[in-house]
């Protein structure tokens, strides 16, 4: 699997799964989620209506990933996973590693060769950016997954330098 690091907007990102940093109810907010589904337009939000009616009545739990259309996205599908939020007291970067090895195995078992992940809670759940990065890319380098092509997409200076010290 080649990993690499870009600068930008992951709703320009021409994959088979763009990764949204959601959060439980699914039905969109503000960051990169926000982004997705201005972008992707209102079959993303159906879909993930759906979902709610049915397999997560009670919301996707943190840590977890499901994959909806991407709409008019140039992708094949969204994968929505729920960051933890950041906390000083307890540790949650088991929930945050989740994320990731989670859309990696929804994407994988959908037939996904490429796919682009935002940094998971570091942004509206204020994960630090060092420590987000570090987890991200432990994360994706130790799940066993089909996946090709995997692109971390940041969207400012912290975030992306984090990254690319993170990947060494
Ligand atoms: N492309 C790539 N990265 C982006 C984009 C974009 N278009 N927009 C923001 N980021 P956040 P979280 C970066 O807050 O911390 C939402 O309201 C951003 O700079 O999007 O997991 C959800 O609905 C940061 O580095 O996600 C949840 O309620 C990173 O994406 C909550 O925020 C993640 O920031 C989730 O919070």
């Amino acid at each position: 699997m080649a990993i690499s690091i870009l600068k930008g907007d992951i709703t320009h990102q021409r994959v088979d799964a763009i990764v949204n940093a959601a959060n439980s109810s699914l039905l969109g907010g503000g960051g990169v989620d926000g982004a997705i589904h201005r972008a992707g337009g209102p079959a993303i939000l159906e879909e993930c209506r759906a979902l709610r009616a049915s397999r997560y009545g009670r919301g996707l739990p943190t840590g977890q990933a499901v994959a909806t259309t991407a709409g008019r996205l140039h992708a094949r599908w969204v994968v929505h996973t729920v960051g933890p939020v950041y906390s000083e007291t307890e540790d949650r970067s088991a929930l945050l590693t989740s994320c990731y090895r989670e859309s990696l195995r929804v994407a994988g078992e959908l037939g996904a060769a490429s796919i682009a992940f935002p940094a998971v809670s570091a942004g509206v759940y204020r994960w630090p950016a060092a420590s987000a990065a570090e987890i991200a890319v432990a994360a994706v380098r130790e799940a066993g997954t089909d996946i090709e092509d995997l692109r971390f997409v940041l969207f400012n200076d912290e975030v992306l330098e984090a990254f690319q010290r993170a990947i060494g």
